[in-house]
């Protein structure tokens, strides 16, 4: 199937059009054999599962609208009601930028964002995305693989884990005056998830450059895990050797976990994992049932052959 490479900012693509060349593309795929494989997959909930495929990068559902997914939000460094971030996140620069790269790298410093980006391939990414709260959506990224950025620091062999930072800056997110969580927002992943090519850091959706309330200018997406790996405004990546903290386990380690990989069958001690709602009122709108791994099991079962996934949650 034919992609997009190499798509940069300036190559605005508007979502009208965009939204046409992915039906196009959805009916071509709809034309062949494709879809059956994940259809036997989802076995009795067939029904109510949209007849899709996840071929290379992309899913072939069609994505949610621009709109929804700048409008329905996590991010509480400015507010934890799904619409605060689009309100919020306005007071937020985010140019200049930077990263700041350390622990046991080679080159260990402040990596500036226009530099990376100049040094990185940045590609489009038509991901699914489930929220550990059980909704869903589909979110055309634009971005890089994680392994580009490392690699241009240069890992060394002794790590095995990677630790993200979010910004702290008070001034400019209204709720980190409050200490809903212990600032600032931190994830990690298993240096071998972090290399994996589905690992990306966005920097854009919809071919537009990243909004705010998204996570601008830089955030990670790992689309076989639940929405809160998937870090915000990184400014701050640490290779180590030992497990990193990370935030919502740090909150409450029996709901959540380091890998929290999608899972419909380990529930969620206040609710079942097993469906989930896709958000707005597109074709594939309802409930839905989810999929193991997010739907990504072929490409990332693997990383994870002998972990008991209910200890390991
Ligand atoms: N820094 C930061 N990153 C964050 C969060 C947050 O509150 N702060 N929320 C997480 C959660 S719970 C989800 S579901 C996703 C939501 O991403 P979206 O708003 O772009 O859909 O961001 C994740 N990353
Ligand atoms: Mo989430």
């Amino acid at each position: 199937m034919a992609r997009p490479n190499d798509l940069k900012y300036s190559d605005i693509t508007p979502e009208s059009a965009y939204l046409n060349r992915r039906q196009l593309m959805a009916g071509l795929v709809g034309a062949g054999a494709a879809g059956a494989g994940m259809m036997a997959a989802a076995g009795a909930q067939a029904q109510t599962m949209p007849d899709f495929e996840i071929s290379g990068f992309d899913t072939s559902e069609t994505p949610n609208t621009f709109e929804e997914i700048t409008t329905y939000n996590n991010f509480y460094e400015f507010g934890t009601d799904k619409g605060d971030p689009a309100r919020n996140a306005h007071t937020l620069t985010t140019d200049p930028w930077a990263v700041e790269i350390d622990g046991m790298v080679e080159r260990p410093g402040s990596y500036d964002l226009g530099d990376i980006l100049s040094k990185v391939n940045i590609d489009e990414r038509i991901y699914r995305f489930r929220c550990v709260e059980a909704w869903s959506m589909v979110i055309p990224w634009n971005g890089f693989e994680l392994r580009e950025l490392l690699d241009l620091a240069g890992v060394q062999p002794s790590a095995k884990y990677v630790r993200f930072e979010t910004l702290y800056r008070p001034d400019e997110m209204i709720g980190q005056n409050r200490a809903v969580i212990d600032w600032p927002y931190v994830e990690g992943l298993r240096l071998d998830e972090a290399m994996h090519p589905l690992t990306i850091m966005a920097t854009g959706l919809y071919g537009k450059e990243l909004p705010n309330q998204n996570g601008a200018p830089l955030r990670l997406v790992v689309p076989w895990k639940y929405g809160f790996k998937s870090i915000k405004s990184v400014v701050k990546i640490t290779l180590m050797d030992t497990q990193p903290e990370n935030t919502w386990k740090a909150i409450n380690h029996r709901e959540y976990g380091f890998y929290s990989n999608v899972n419909p069958e380990v529930s969620h001690p206040r609710w079942s994992q097993a469906s989930e709602r896709r958000i707005g009122s597109g074709l594939f709108a309802g409930r839905l049932a989810t999929l193991k791994f997010n739907g990504y099991e072929e490409q990332v079962a693997s990383l994870y052959s002998g972990m008991d996934l209910s200890v390991n949650y």
